[in-house]
């Protein structure tokens, strides 16, 4: 069944519809155990195993081997791809299909990725390596894949029908070069390519220094900042929306869906952001100055780091942010309000400060379920639908989320980096709230709005 806006105005309420309601269990809420597995959480459930690739990079993730010279990244509820050295090069198999994929809790879509998952696997190597990456297209249209920011021969770059033939459904095609550089980058179809990266089709490429860098970096995380127009009660993304989009994403899931970002204390974490989307990100990190200190063009000379709270990482960019780790709980997080919220209505009467008493009885006698909403905030929209509220099918509630102190009010694009004093190396297990040491959190001092009775300025009392 498709639920229109009109729909959501007519059977839930103009309030409602600014939230496309839904049910979220609040179990699901940070309870999900990442494990020590670099696959996380992602879905396999549709991976046609039967259908395996054929070539040698058809390899168990163990048989990929680990290189003493680097930390490998963390793809945030992702993985990395295993390879095989074969006859001189580093071999890789992607596989382009289509795929069942939860952005969150009550949130599932029909996309398109690679090797079971958006965004596919983590393509990881050093610089000077050989590459050789072969590229099955399980699709029905034919695909390509542009390897975004790499130094490369031009046959190599992936556009088709500018620098190759475009890979038929069915067929393998290979790439193969040498990698000139290092830093953050990424890959994604250059072949029906609005379609291809609106239904999920990009991973990241990362390329390490050949020798080990001089800060050592103790966790390494990475994440492509994506965005998605599933209309509420729908399964498929609708590639033809430009700016409306209703799901925004860190590695093609929304809070709380998102892994959180783990750290022991005074470890040196860095992150790697893409984006793909098709808006520019204002990232930003709480409790922390963070240095920017690389992107797609590489790691920067120190002399070009630059101390930030909030980093825009545009459209077609990377950018690597590094911190020392406080402990704490800190909210990470895209800084456009809408970006961190789920499914909304958008272009919907506004009712903050309207008394609906009259007009909420009147409504009820024609839709007894409604329910008026948002006179005093949007707020309340997390406890309706925590409650139980039933939206459209298929559709995350707009701000979901419960932390040890109550409601989140949060989606989309945020997550918690989550830094404790005794986590071991290595352990990127959530490790639940943190304990805020006696005394260090903020308190109500008093319940009387004259508290105080502080310096106001005169003239501007509301109503
Ligand atoms: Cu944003």
């Amino acid at each position: 069944m498709i639920v229109d806006r009109r729909d959501l105005l007519l059977r839930g309420g103009i309030a409602a519809a600014a939230g496309a309601l839904i049910s979220v269990d609040r179990a699901t809420a940070q309870t999900h155990d990442m494990g020590a597995m670099d696959h996380g959480s992602m879905d396999h459930s549709r991976m046609d195993h039967s259908a395996k690739p054929t070539s040698p990079a058809s390899a168990k993730p163990s048989e990929a081997s680990r290189d003493p010279r680097f930390t490998p990244v963390r793809t945030l509820n992702g993985w990395t791809l295993p390879w095989k050295m074969i006859n001189g090069a580093k071999e890789f198999h992607l596989v382009a299909e289509e795929i069942v994929h939860e952005f969150g809790p009550g949130s599932k879509a029909t996309c398109w990725g690679y090797n079971g998952s958006t965004p596919g696997p983590t393509i990881e190597a050093v610089e000077g390596d050989r590459i050789r990456i072969y590229v099955t297209n399980r699709l029905k249209e034919h695909t390509s894949v542009h390897w975004h920011g790499l130094i490369l021969p031009s046959g190599m770059d992936g556009v088709a029908g500018l620098n190759q033939p475009a890979i038929g459904p069915g067929e393998t095609f290979v790439y193969e070069f040498t990698l000139r550089q290092h830093g953050s980058h990424m890959y994604h179809p250059h072949a029906d390519e609005m379609t291809q990266m609106a239904f999920g089709m990009m991973g990241l490429f990362i390329i390490h220094p050949q020798r080990a860098e001089p800060v050592p970096i103790d966790r390494d995380y990475a994440f492509i900042l994506h965005n998605w127009a599933l209309h509420p009660g729908t399964w498929r993304p609708d590639p033809s929306i430009m700016v409306d989009f209703n799901l925004w994403t860190f590695n093609s899931k929304v809070f709380p869906a998102i892994d959180p970002i783990v750290a022991r204390t005074g470890e040196r974490v860095r992150i790697r952001i893409g984006n793909l989307s098709m808006w520019n990100h204002p990232i930003h990190l709480h409790g922390h100055e963070f240095v920017v200190t690389g992107s797609d063009g590489g790691r920067r000379s120190r002399a070009q780091w630059t101390s930030e709270v909030t980093e825009v990482v545009n459209v077609g960019q990377m950018r690597d942010i590094e911190f020392t780790a406080t402990p704490g709980d800190w909210s990470f997080h895209c800084h456009m309000a809408h970006h961190t919220m789920n499914a909304m209505g958008h272009g919907v009467p506004n009712t903050n400060g309207v008394d609906q008493t009259g007009v909420e009885a009147k409504v009820k006698s024609m839709l007894p379920g409604f329910m008026a909403m948002g006179r005093n905030g949007m707020a309340e929209h997390q406890d309706h639908t925590d409650g139980g509220m039933v939206g459209p099918p298929n559709t995350m509630a707009m701000m979901v989320g419960n932390g040890q102190f109550g409601n989140i009010e949060m989606g989309g694009m945020f997550t918690i980096v989550k830094v404790r004093d005794d986590l071991a190396r290595g352990d990127f297990r959530d490790p639940g709230w943190y304990r805020f040491p006696a005394g260090t959190v903020s308190r109500r001092v008093s319940s009387d709005p004259n508290f105080g009775a502080p310096f106001r300025r005169s003239g501007s009392k509301a109503g």
